[in-house]
Formats: C-alpha cells, sequence, structure tokens
C-alpha cells in the first residue's frame, strides 16, 4: 500500500521544491508516496478569499479562520480515512526519530501548515490528531516545518532508500549518533583514514564503529543515554 502526505497551506510554492528533488522525488516517482500540496486560500470565502481574521479579545497578528481548514480538511476526509492531522506549531509535541518511525507506519495524513499568529483554536480541538514543532526557535511559517516532517517520515518507507537497510543505521535511531565515516582516497594531504576501515575485518570494523559512536554521543550529546 502505497503512502500518502496532503499538505495544507497558505504558501504552497514554498514547499513544493524540496519534493522536487533527489530521494523525496524518486519515491513519488516509484510510487511509493502520493504527495499533495493544497492551497488554502482556495476555500476562503468572499471576493477577497478571506483565510484570517483579527483575534478576538485584540493582540497583534492575524489568526487563520476555521472556515477553510474546516472545509479542506472535510473534503479530503470524505475521500479517504486519515491516520493523522498533523499541525505544524512551534508550541507543539518536539519532533524526533521515534514520532518519525510511528508516523512512516500509517497511510494517509494531513499537514496543516501553521501561519501567522495561529489557527483558530476550535480547529486544533476539533480536527488535529498531532501537534508538531520540529524545535525550540521560532519559523515564519509551518512550510518548512512540514517539508522537514514529511522528509523525515517519506525516507523510513520501505523501497525509498536503495540500500533498506541504511535508514536504520542513521543517526537516533539507536539512540547513538552516527561514527564518522571516509571514502577515497586512503591518504588526503597526508590525513590517513583509520588503518581499522582498511583492514577488511567486518566484525572489527563493526566494534570500532560501535565504539566511535558511542564516544561520540557520550562527547556531543549524553543527554541520548537517559
Ligand atoms: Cl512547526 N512552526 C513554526 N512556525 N515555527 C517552528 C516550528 C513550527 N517548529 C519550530 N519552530
Amino acid at each position: 500500500m502505497s503512502f500518502r502526505i496532503d499538505i495544507i497551506s497558505l504558501l504552497p510554492t514554498l514547499i513544493e521544491s524540496p519534493f522536487n528533488a533527489s530521494i523525496l522525488k524518486r519515491a513519488q516517482q516509484k510510487d511509493l508516496v502520493e504527495i499533495n500540496i493544497h492551497d488554502l486560500r482556495e476555500y476562503g470565502q468572499g471576493k477577497h478569499k478571506q483565510v484570517d481574521d483579527y483575534a478576538f479579545g485584540g493582540g497583534a497578528g492575524m489568526v487563520m479562520l476555521a472556515q477553510p481548514i474546516f472545509e479542506c480538511i472535510e473534503k479530503l476526509k470524505k475521500e479517504r480515512v486519515y491516520d493523522a492531522i498533523v499541525y505544524t506549531t512551534p508550541d507543539g509535541a518536539r519532533f524526533n526519530q521515534k514520532m518519525a518511525n510511528k508516523l512512516s507506519l500509517l497511510n494517509n495524513v494531513i499537514i496543516l501548515c501553521g501561519h501567522y499568529k495561529g489557527i483558530d483554536q476550535r480547529v486544533r480541538e476539533s480536527l488535529i490528531t498531532h501537534e508538531i514543532s520540529i524545535g525550540d526557535y521560532v519559523l515564519s511559517g509551518g512550510e518548512i516545518a512540514a517539508a522537514v516532517i514529511s522528509d523525515a517520515i517519506v525516507r523510513l518507507i520501505p523501497g525509498v532508500l536503495n540500500d533498506g537497510s541504511s535508514a536504520l543505521t542513521d543517526s537516533f535511531q539507536d539512540d547513538l549518533l552516527a561514527p564518522p565515516i571516509y571514502t577515497r582516497p586512503a591518504n588526503f594531504k597526508g590525513m590517513k583514514v583509520p588503518e581499522i576501515l582498511l583492514s577488511g575485518d567486518s566484525k572489527r570494523i563493526d566494534e570500532w564503529r560501535n565504539e566511535q559512536a558511542i564516544e561520540i554521543t557520550r562527547s556531543r550529546r549524553p543527554d541520548l543515554f537517559s
């Protein structure tokens, strides 16, 4: 069964390019994933296709209206059952590899990109199943976060990476950072590749890589050991 992601955004052009290159592009060409980008503006009402308004109670910044979001999501839901409706927002749960792994096991996912001051709270309470932030900093919109989340999910779908095992050996996949890697030449400007990697002894190489991964994790990200 193929994976489908529907991304709902006020700035659809902002998210197109990451999906039209490299691994994400090839995944779509191989029909392993279908990515659809929806322009929320098309669901706005009136001459100006209104999608936002002032916040009740005052305060700076516009709030995304419930009506266009409801209409867009209701239309999608008529066509298929969605396993997750994600909203990208800096006050969401912090995205990590575990969440990417879980989401990659689903089939139909909507990602609603937040904008301006955010969306009407009633959308969050009645439609959204997952609220996700990609880190402790503020982006001008949820589009780049949606691209990050989609990339992390899609590369885990079986068949997307050429070497099926490589997604499992990534940093974070076993709560360890990745060990150093080298390619030719074995001696570059006097800087030599560790001898062990040239030995052909795959058991000792695996042990070395594991020791390196543990040491790098200990020095850079001791929090991953807890
Ligand atoms: Cl998901 N959205 C925005 N606007 N800023 C963020 C974020 C999301 N994650 C981290 N910063």
